[in-house]
């Protein structure tokens, strides 16, 4: 085959934000706009992009195909000397992270727009991740951005048909050089994995006596799930729920919260099932909901792992020194920490944050209040991972998801955690409520000042500390600015507001709410009741209403 080279121009945008680029699809397929941000992803490797080998894979929405096609016709005429393509081109992200670190590869494509929607009306999305398995950091997806307002020409060898649905090795002679195409079963690599991290007899034992609910939301993990609890755990497909993979998501949102996941909710609350989970579009975030549909904050998920890692045979073989979470992630985990006398890290929103901190071996454990927990094992998080470890944990502490979470509470009291998600709101008066809010943190004579909120009881808060949260890394040493307006009051509680770095369209705000309480009485109600004076406040602060025009969240976690 030939490589040719073809004279393109410049899109404005290319600029990957919290985790890839993601664009609707419309943009993304339309003519060349894909393979000048391949051609730019591939050139941003630098002088070790010959020759190396990448891994692809992708959440199965709609114009994955087409990309892994494109990757492969992109890499072969740009030097790449082996792509290592999961078959189908269907690999979960963290099957990815697994396999990046596995084979020792120079780092691997994934085709993903996570949890947005997807179909020809959908999004689509690209992401880079490094040789750690890790999402790229900000310093290489600037590099894309950077070549991509420059870009003039990509090299493509648009006449190698590669049938990536078949496993097995493909070579070709590109001029001089040979380009191996190896397409790899999507899961034995992870399937394996999971065996080595969990004791899969005792789980198995445990879902002999507790029915367990998943659902997949028609995205990628959806034969994992088939596999991994159905065919090694021995659940029935009475156990699945939307684990047939479509590259639409069935028109659904593949986000696992509250709103997105209803059904799951509803099976749940009708009292059969003891455990149900479920997991975004390309598998890296997870929902955990209890017996009569008892929701487990993504916050208490993490502590309540951290509390129990030593349930898990793979933290018994490596002694746990450190955990992470996002800044907005509520402050549970961190009194685990304490109490265990581990190191607790605050990091920005988005998983690459947590690279160097696992790489350094600083930390074994890390999560995101957005449904995302993971471990060392690999460098993004892991939807399938999380319900093993909670399926292990309860299997070893003999509880129900209820009881072991009122324990919890016991033993640290309880961090109430509430978002509010306000999706797709038009972004000028976004970005003013934000300067407004800038400026409200600058004015350190804020500090003081006393708002009444008014929600189930009123309540007066008084405004302690105020800032954008910045994070120096501390392996690195890099820089991150700007990061979330953050108020905190004296009662302890603490209000945040960020845009959002993954949608595609217009703005998305997110108000993060959350206190601490100590009294045992008040470890039963509801977030919604002991935050709705706090959220009134934050309201109030940020004219949200009159910003966004909105009256109610699209999401409320
Ligand atoms: C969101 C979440 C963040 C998560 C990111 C990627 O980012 O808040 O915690 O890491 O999505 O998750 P943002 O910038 O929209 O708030 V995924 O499952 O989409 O890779
Ligand atoms: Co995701």
């Amino acid at each position: 085959v030939t490589p040719t080279p073809v004279s393109t121009r410049v899109f404005d945008g290319q600029k990957p934000g919290t985790s890839g680029l993601r664009k609707k699809v419309t943009e993304f397929m339309s003519p060349q706009y894909m393979e000048n941000f391949i051609q730019c992803t591939l050139e941003a490797i630098g002088p070790s992009l010959v020759g190396c080998t990448l891994v692809v894979g992708g959440d199965g929405r709609h114009g994955m195909k087409e990309a892994v096609n494109n990757i492969i016709q992109l890499a072969a005429a740009n030097g790449v000397g082996k792509l290592i393509v999961a078959q189908n081109g269907l690999m979960s992200t963290p099957a990815v992270s697994c396999v990046i670190r596995k084979r020792k590869t120079h780092g691997g494509i994934i085709l993903t727009a996570s949890h947005n929607p997807g179909g020809p009306d959908g999004d689509f999305g690209i992401k880079y991740n490094m040789d750690n398995g890790g999402p790229a950091p900000t310093e290489f997806t600037n590099r894309i951005h950077d070549l991509s307002q420059k870009i003039h020409t990509y090299h493509i060898c648009s006449d190698l048909q590669c049938d990536f649905s078949q496993t097995g090795t493909y070579n070709y002679q590109v001029e001089d050089r040979e380009f191996v195409v190896e397409v790899i079963d999507s899961f034995e690599d992870y399937n394996l994995m999971m065996k080595e991290i969990f004791d899969f007899e005792s789980i198995k034992n445990y879902l002999k006596g507790t029915k367990v609910l998943f659902n997949a939301l028609h995205g990628v993990t959806g034969p994992y799930v088939e596999k991994i609890f159905g065919e090694e755990l021995g659940t029935g497909t009475d156990s699945f729920m939307k684990t047939n993979v479509l590259t639409d998501f069935g028109q659904g949102h593949p986000d696992p919260n509250l709103t997105y996941a209803a059904d799951l909710v509803e099976a749940m609350a009708k009292g059969d099932f003891g455990f149900g989970a479920a997991f975004d579009g390309d598998g890296d975030r997870n929902m955990i909901l209890g017996a009569k549909a008892f929701f487990v904050t993504p916050c208490d998920s993490l502590a309540v792992i951290a509390n129990n890692l030593d349930c898990i045979p793979y933290f018994q073989k490596s002694p746990v020194t450190g955990y992470a979470r996002s800044m907005p992630t509520s402050g549970a985990l961190d009194r685990v920490a304490e109490k265990k006398g581990h190191d607790c890290y605050e990091t920005p929103t988005g998983w690459k944050f947590f690279g160097n901190l696992l790489d350094a071996g600083k930390i074994q454990l890390c999560g995101e209040e957005s449904f995302g927990t993971g471990s060392s094992h690999i460098r993004e998080k892991d939807g399938i991972w999380a319900a093993l470890a909670w399926l292990q944990i309860l299997a070893a502490r003999n509880l129900s998801v209820e009881e072991l979470l009122k324990e919890h509470w016991k033993q640290y009291g309880r961090n109430f955690f509430t978002r509010y998600d306000y999706e797709n709101c038009q972004a000028e008066p976004c970005n003013k409520m934000m300067a407004e809010l800038q400026a409200f943190v600058d004015d350190q004579s804020n500090i003081g000042k006393k708002f009444i909120g008014h929600g189930a009881t009123d309540k007066e808060y008084t405004v302690s500390k105020i800032d954008n949260f910045s994070y120096t890394d501390p392996v690195d040493g890099s820089v991150t600015t700007k990061q979330g307006i953050r108020i905190f009051f004296s009662d302890g509680s603490r209000i945040v507001f960020r845009l959002s770095g993954t949608g595609s369209s217009g703005a998305t705000v997110r108000l993060y709410v959350d206190s601490y309480e100590s009294e045992p009485d008040n470890f039963l109600k509801s977030a919604s009741e002991m935050l709705s004076a706090c959220v009134d406040v934050a309201l109030q602060i940020s004219k949200l209403k009159e910003y966004t025009g909105r009256d109610k969240p699209t999401v409320v976690t």
